[in-house]
């Protein structure tokens, strides 16, 4: 292993000592040789500097996957589900194995602290197990028949291709989230991962070729990455042969991939963007409320769809609440991500920079008194944005109040009534994610109520990111309105067919209608 990575060290261009360290993950991962030559750049945002090059595909590869994947599923669909769940089995076990290497290219590329890098890998075996217990319960129901002699029944079926677009700041959770069900669920799968992050997706391209051979019997085609940007991911989406589309990304994009899957009658799972909102109650245990609005808002540097972006607080704890968070953002440890004790990275690249930047100017000119949000020099990765999280008090819901800008900014606001703080939560556009923070049994069913906060996730008490696999993940309005990950969402991977048998020798028809000939 020593020889390969000096041979690595030798020849690699990108001669940085921290670089060294990216080739020595990449070939622990058995990844190094892909990454040495290609046309597409990839950037750490750690130093700002390019760690690899790599191939990128052709709308030819696109169709060739997609054939590929196709012929795999006239097989796979008649595997055995229990069957099926045995290859993720082995792929979570895999992933045990390579969580550290894994989890630390995450950081690389991505950008995110270590401990969240890991927590994403996590987040991957957690969803392989809970697909395993899935694979054997697939149910569907029974149903009472109108006619003598007639039984209903609900069965669900694999759907074809899933084809899943992710971004770059869940760069391998997302794909498994997806991945795991729709396998199980006797689809094949085509990943195009974010161009930004094409390391972390060709990494575990090579985990899950492993576990293939490993598993033997799997069909040719099965799954495959494709790396690239618009052109491939626009061919992915408007091909027939992408049964489901899941993408992952801005609102922008998802209105462009939602309109083409829908023209031709595919089925879309839309994770889009959120601008997620907090209420903090005069009854709140602010100890608590401060640390879920610290992880919330500023863990991975606000570049989560779940994070905190607008934060409500009573007017009677208002001013010791903004001054002990002002406090706390003052404390927040900024720099090299993969260094122990840092909470908050760097934003992924400068684009991302200057629209927080921008934002930042927009909100002083709506009213806004903004804390932080300058950037911040680390040493020896002057070419990484590192920035301050910034926290901004806002007189009201502004218009950039009500964008969503993907970097760590709280915009905070007082409220009198918590009515009246439900409806400033449901005032966004998004409908991802929501919390509040209270003792008062009466708010907290309120806020969850028919008439309480209209996101597909509402919490009590804990902040709006850092969801578990169990649940079932989405939102409505503009953030899509799919659902991945847990609770029934695998009957987005399923075609459902409604059966009626008759066991009896006569033939009713449904609603009692006569039609019998003289
Ligand atoms: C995302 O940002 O795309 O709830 C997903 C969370 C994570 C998922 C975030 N489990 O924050």
């Amino acid at each position: 292993m020593r020889n390969i990575r000096e041979a690595i060290r030798r020849t690699n261009p990108f001669q940085k000592d921290f670089t060294v360290d990216a080739q020595s993950i990449l070939s622990d991962l058995g990844i190094a040789s892909l990454v040495a030559d290609g046309d597409l750049a990839v950037t750490s945002p750690i130093t700002g500097e390019v760690i690899g090059r790599v191939k990128q595909n052709s709308t030819a590869d696109v169709d060739a996957a997609l054939g590929a994947a196709r012929t795999a599923f006239a097989t796979w669909r008649n595997v055995p589900a229990p069957r099926r769940g045995e290859l993720v089995r082995l792929l979570g076990n895999r992933l045990r194995e390579k969580k550290e290497a894994l989890g630390r290219l995450v950081s690389l590329e991505a950008g995110k602290i270590l401990q969240e890098g890991l927590g994403e890998v996590q987040e991957m075996i957690d969803i392989c197990d809970f697909a395993v217990g899935l694979s054997r319960q697939l149910y569907g129901l029974t149903i009472a028949s109108e006619r003598p002699g007639h039984r209903m029944a609900e069965t669900w079926h694999p759907f074809g291709v899933c084809t899943i677009i992710s971004a770059f700041n869940f760069p391998v959770a997302v794909w498994s989230w997806n991945a795991a069900l729709a396998l199980v669920c006797g689809n094949a799968v085509v990943w195009k991962p974010s161009e930004k992050t094409p390391l972390t997706a060709l990494a575990v391209d090579r985990i899950f070729r492993d576990v293939l051979d490993e598993f033997g019997s799997a069909p040719a085609g099965l799954a495959s990455v494709i790396i690239g940007g618009r052109e491939v991911g626009a061919a992915l989406v408007a091909d027939k042969r992408s049964d489901i589309v899941s993408a992952t990304g801005s609102t922008e994009m998802g209105r462009k991939v939602g309109v083409a899957v829908a023209q031709r009658f595919g089925r879309s799972i839309l994770e889009l963007g959120g601008n997620n909102a907090g209420i903090v109650s005069h009854t709140a245990n602010r100890d608590l409320a401060l640390r879920g609005i610290l992880f919330s808002a500023v863990g991975t540097a606000g570049q989560r769809c779940t994070s905190l972006r607008r934060l409500f607080v009573h007017d009677s704890i208002y001013d010791e609440t903004v001054a002990r968070l002002k406090e706390l953002y003052a404390k927040v440890p900024v720099g090299n991500p993969l260094e122990q004790g840092v909470l908050m990275g760097p934003l992924i690249d400068v684009q991302a920079f200057a629209r927080m930047q921008d934002a930042l100017e927009q909100a002083k000119g709506e009213g806004g008194k903004v804390s932080g949000g300058e950037r911040v020099t680390v040493k020896g990765h002057e070419n990484g944005y590192y920035v301050r999280p910034a926290l901004v008090e806002m007189p009201s819901q502004t218009e950039v109040v009500l964008k969503e800008t993907f970097a760590p900014i709280l915009y905070v606001m007082r409220y009198s009534d918590f009515d009246d703080a439900i409806a400033a939560n449901n005032a966004a556009a998004h409908g991802l994610s929501s919390c509040t923070f209270t003792t008062d049994l009466r708010e907290a069913e309120r806020f969850l109520s028919a008439s309480g906060s209209d996101c597909g996730i509402a919490n009590v008490n804990i902040g709006p990111s850092g969801a578990e696999i169990g649940g079932a993940f989405g939102g409505e309005k503009e953030t899509g309105g799919g659902r991945e990950s847990g609770s029934d969402a695998w009957k987005a991977y399923m075609r459902r067919a409604t059966n009626t048998i008759n066991y009896s020798s006569e033939l009713p028809l449904a609603q009692g209608i006569d039609f019998n000939l003289g």
